[in-house]
């Protein structure tokens, strides 16, 4: 009884001394959020609405990623996105918070705001991951609607790939639309990874997509898969990737990027080093595919790499709005 009690204060003294060791870090940190893409120069605009008025960084990056869910130009991310081989709009969505709370859906179909349901797996349920048909039934009892997502555009786009579409299934992530483009690239795919810094030091951050377009009924990609589109630690900062989702499950991306910063490395040095690993363990693919990651650390310092030229993202904070910043890459004579 006597241990266990000591355990609890020894327990309470390391909490309060942790909260402390934040709030002094946030005194000298920048609040700041960035995000993926050229639309994350909007998304993160939204995102410092909050943030900016002393709103947490969950709440910042939540409204950032919804923003882009109901955006009507992106035919990437949540209502407006390409559908599956099948011509069913099945999107992926995440959320985490800097200590470790996390939640994700996958291949949810016909709700609006993903990033939302996350947030509901995350503070609602005892799970971290729903997908398919149980993530809708989920969302349902919580209160979302059932809407009709896939617009008039996206059901053309998906008619016209039909017909062009030659490709064995399990290889084609791509448009089959004759374009020169690359998979994972802006005409291919692109998704919102959104990260926040908020003036309490806390990290948080989110991803939203509907995942590769014509993709096979059922793929998951990264965006929903805590490690691979998304990692956030307070201890460190957090990371979140765009590009061939299959690359960033297999390499525990975002993850890997937070753990080099954990070692020491600044946010563009992780970034880079992550992007060498790729390239190294997969020297093929990484020609022909694109993953791009974005970092933020606790002391709000951002970094970002790619496999290839075109990886934008967009900075916020209380000096700059919006600023896009074009992402260093390996490859730079192709751009996607
Ligand atoms: C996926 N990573 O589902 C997403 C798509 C993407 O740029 O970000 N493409 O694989």
């Amino acid at each position: 009884m006597n241990n266990r009690r000591e355990f609890l204060k020894v327990a309470g003294l390391a909490g309060v001394a942790a909260t402390a060791a934040r709030a002094a870090q946030a005194a000298t940190a920048t609040v700041r959020v960035v995000a993926t893409w050229d639309f994350g120069a909007e998304a993160s605009t939204v995102a410092w609405g909050k943030l900016g008025q002393g709103g947490s960084a969950l709440d910042a990056v939540e409204a950032g990623a919804r923003w882009a869910e109901a955006d009507l130009c992106n035919s990437t991310v949540g209502h407006c996105g390409y559908p599956d081989r099948d011509g069913k709009l099945t999107l992926d969505a995440s959320i985490m918070d800097g200590d470790l709370r996390c939640g994700g859906v996958g291949a949810l179909e016909d709700i609006m705001h993903p990033v939302s349901v996350a947030r509901a797996v995350m503070e609602k349920s005892p799970h971290v991951l729903l997908v398919g048909a149980g993530a809708q039934e989920f969302a349902l009892q919580q209160g979302f609607v059932k809407t009709p997502l896939l617009t008039p555009q996206a059901r053309q786009a998906w008619e016209r790939w039909r017909k062009s579409s030659r490709q064995p299934p399990s290889r084609d992530r791509a448009h089959g639309d004759g374009t020169r483009a690359m998979p994972g690239g802006p005409e291919r795919h692109d998704t919102l990874g959104i990260l926040a810094l908020d003036a309490q030091g806390r990290v948080a951050g989110a991803c939203t997509t509907s995942g590769m377009a014509w993709k096979l009924h059922g793929r998951v990609g990264d965006s929903p898969i805590i490690g691979a589109g998304l990692y956030v630690d307070n201890e460190v900062g957090g990371a979140t990737a765009s590009g061939v989702g299959e690359e960033m499950i297999r390499n525990a991306a975002s993850f890997l990027v937070v753990e080099l910063m954990r070692q020491g490395h600044s946010p563009s040095e992780a970034c880079r080093l992550a992007i060498a690993r790729v390239v190294r363990r997969r020297p093929a693919a990484s020609r022909n595919e694109q993953v791009c990651f974005l970092a933020l650390n606790r002391r709000g310092e951002v970094g970002a790499f790619a496999l290839h030229r075109g990886f934008v993202y967009a900075v916020r904070d209380a000096h700059n709005a919006s600023v896009l910043q074009p992402a260093r890459s390996v490859y730079r004579d192709v751009v996607i």
